[in-house]
């Protein structure tokens, strides 16, 4: 059923992608309500959506409402399992969410891309060549632009989109031309019972794909490479580790791609992009874009001015020799491990943030290696403390502002200040990106006593 059949929309959660379903259910005639457990005051956007007609549900989800709707059109950040969607499906209530509802919308192919790190730099790259090669593509998805706004960019060529695992469980319908599946660490175990639910969520990007689309599958993860036999789609596979007889893979210390009776070799040194996690980026991004007939030489210019996405591991300043780093965008264990691996002097971590229920003792080698000094804040500290604090010297805080300062005080060249939290932000702040902008702000604002400074 095309979305414009519905004559009696819910739409769950006023954030980017329930707004933007309103918007568009509106646009379609659809009689809309949109339902949110915040109350109004909380809430912002609200009166442009009052005056199209939208009705509300606030301070909670009404089950009856739900169960009177036509359609249950849901955000990522809501789970299907909430009581009142379980109403609506149990009444035979169809719940869709928004990259669904979105992607019936719109024809061009899309690139869809998961994984547990590394998606939205992908993501981004996968633009920049399709923009460079004058393919007016929509980059959007997980990164921050919902589907739906597509269908307000006039005629885009390609839909590059970034999907959570959030956004693939309620997926049925959706069509990639291109799947990327970029590795498979522990993420989110407090929306999912186990890691087997999680990395469920994430297949479902290849259950609409055919042997006429390609699956891009990182060939040094285990964890995805047994996913393989489950993927009906050809499967092409990069490695940073050695060389790949079809696909993207390392020689010599150069990338190659080999397929048919293309063989194409590039200099990583020339990237601008660092560590061995973008490699791996890079390496899947190339793919569909050759894959596409893209000049490999326009392909890769494209990837090689790209300087990487703010909130991943940015050199915020040189403080008296020690640098300090912005790494807010690391949410989960296994990105942390990624950051510090690629630093070369002693680290002052600083970690914590929402607790998502994984295992902290993934970072234990690495903390034990790199890491001097601890600080730890937010909702996981407690647990983070108990995990890790024997260690090294670790010190609980209870703000940014306390955790800056104690690093500045703590940290001595040579030597790194670096902000990787292993969880997301929503203990203490609005999103990664208010955390992120808090820190460096702290850090700017640090005075310098007059020693070594950058
Ligand atoms: N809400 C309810 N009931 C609930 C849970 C939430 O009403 O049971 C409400 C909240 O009160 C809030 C709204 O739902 O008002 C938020 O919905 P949302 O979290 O889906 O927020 P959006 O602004 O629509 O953002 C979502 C993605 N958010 C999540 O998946 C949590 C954004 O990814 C994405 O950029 C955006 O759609 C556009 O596609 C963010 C994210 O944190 C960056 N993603 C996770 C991650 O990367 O780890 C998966
Ligand atoms: P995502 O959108 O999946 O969260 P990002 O591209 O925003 O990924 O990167 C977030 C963090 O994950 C980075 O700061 C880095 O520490 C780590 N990271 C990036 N790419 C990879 C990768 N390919 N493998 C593992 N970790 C990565």
């Amino acid at each position: 059923m095309k979305s414009a059949a519905y004559s009696n929309v819910v739409v769950v959660g006023a954030g980017r992608s329930g707004l933007a379903l309103c918007r568009h259910f509106v646009r379609l005639g659809s009689r809309v309500t949109l339902s949110d457990r915040r109350t109004q005051g909380e809430i912002s956007g609200l009166e442009e959506l009052r005056a199209l007609g939208v009705s509300f549900d606030l301070g909670g989800h009404d089950s009856s409402l739900f169960c009177a709707a036509e359609l249950i059109a849901l955000s990522p950040g809501v789970s299907p399992e909430i009581e009142a969607v379980q109403a609506a499906r149990g009444a035979g209530v169809p719940v869709l969410g928004e990259i669904e509802l979105a992607s019936r919308e719109l024809s061009a192919p899309l690139i869809g891309i998961t994984g547990t790190n590394g998606k939205s730099t992908t993501t981004m790259l996968i633009g920049e060549i399709f923009k460079a090669w004058g393919k007016r593509p929509f980059v959007g998805g997980n990164i921050g632009t919902p589907l739906m706004e597509a269908l307000e960019q006039d005629a885009p060529g390609y839909l590059v989109v970034e999907l959570s695992s959030f956004q693939l469980e309620t997926v049925e319908r959706l069509h990639a031309k291109y799947g990327l599946m970029l590795n498979l660490s522990e993420d989110h175990l407090d929306r999912y019972p186990d890691m087997h639910s999680y990395i469920e969520a994430k297949l479902h990007l290849f259950d609409r794909m055919g042997t006429g689309d390609t699956a891009i599958l990182n060939a040094d993860d285990p964890k995805v490479e047994a996913l393989s036999p489950r993927i009906r789609a050809k499967v092409l596979r990069f490695s940073s580790i050695g060389p790949m007889e079809e696909g993207m893979g390392m020689e010599q210390g150069r990338i190659v791609w080999r397929y048919g009776a293309q063989k194409l070799r590039f200099d990583p040194a020339q990237l601008r992009l660092k560590g061995r996690h973008n490699l791996e980026n890079v390496m899947a991004a190339l793919i569909p874009a050759l894959l596409e007939g893209c000049p490999p030489e326009l392909a890769w210019k494209a990837v090689c001015s790209f300087g990487g996405l703010p909130h991943r591991m940015v050199a915020v300043r040189t403080l008296e020799n020690v640098i300090w780093f912005n790494d807010s965008k690391g949410t989960n264990v296994g990105s942390v491990v990624k950051s510090l691996e690629g630093m070369d002097v002693p680290v002052t971590l600083i970690a914590g943030g929402k607790d998502k229920g994984g295992d902290f003792s993934v970072l234990r080698p690495v903390i034990n290696s790199r890491v001097r000094e601890l600080i730890l804040l937010g909702e996981a500290a407690a647990r983070m403390e108990k995990e890790l604090g024997d260690l090294c010297p670790t010190h609980v805080v209870s703000t940014m502002d306390e955790a800056v300062a104690l690093a500045r005080n703590l940290t001595y060249a040579p030597g790194a200040v670096l902000l990787s939290p292993g969880g997301s932000s929503f203990d203490l702040y609005r999103s990664f990106e208010q955390r992120g902008e808090h820190f460096e702000t702290l850090v700017r604002a640090l005075e310098d006593r007059g020693e070594n400074v950058s």
